[in-house]
């Protein structure tokens, strides 16, 4: 067995950076391919924000390690890849510069951009899964617009849900409040929730 498994979706351009940087930096490393599973209890169980690119591997805290840019970066401080993500603070901001415009700038224009055409769905009930069908993005879109305003209103509404019966994820670099009862296929929807509520400004604690 390879010491590092690479959960990926081949059509995927953020698994395609991690599957090119894993070549290049000779890794030792095996693929699994979970198109159409990443919604599944086996996959939840391992990683809950249920994306991929997503590694598994001995040294990490939780076993399990997701987004690409925190995956490169990671299997470069433990194999000391120098040359791909550089110590020295200036050289390694630069890098950081990229992969931060990348995540943070670049992909979510793109996907505003692209996803109506490949018939993923947007906002509210954004962020697809190779698992959704038609049925399962108009719930999302119905789960999202119905919860609309009832989990993020700040620290006192986070701090009730926690006394109910939440579970935190941790998504879009938000704490993320879902209801244990909420079923994998709705979580699209709860997401949409969370990037609405970003992209109009309110408050995420
Ligand atoms: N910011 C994340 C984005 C991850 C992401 O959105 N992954 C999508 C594929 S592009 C995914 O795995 N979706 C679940 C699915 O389609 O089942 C990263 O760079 O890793």
């Amino acid at each position: 067995m390879a010491a590092i498994t690479l959960n990926i979706l081949k059509p995927s351009v953020n698994n395609l950076t991690v599957r090119i940087f894993v070549r290049a930096a000779e890794l030792d490393f095996e693929e699994q391919d979970v198109w159409g599973k990443t919604t599944s209890p086996e996959y939840l169980e391992k990683y809950p924000a249920h994306l991929t690119p997503m590694i598994e591997e001995e040294g990490l805290p939780k076993g399990t390690l997701g987004e690409s840019c925190a995956i490169m970066a990671y299997l470069c401080n433990k194999h000391g890849l120098e040359e791909f993500y550089p110590t020295d603070p200036g050289k390694r901001a630069m890098v950081d510069n990229a992969m931060f415009y990348l995540i943070g700038t670049f992909y979510p224009l793109l996907t505003r951009a692209t996803y109506p055409a490949l018939g993923f769905p947007q906002y509210p009930g954004e962020v697809g899964t190779s698992a959704a069908d038609d049925a399962m993005k108009a719930t999302a879109q119905q789960d999202a617009e119905a919860a609309l305003g009832q989990f993020f209103c700040g620290p006192a509404a986070t701090d009730a849900a926690a006394d109910d019966d939440g579970v935190v994820a941790r998504i879009l670099g938000g704490l993320h409040w879902v209801p244990t009862g909420v079923q994998p296929s709705n979580r699209p929807g709860m997401i949409g929730v969370v990037a609405s509520n970003l992209a109009t400004g309110s408050a995420v604690t």
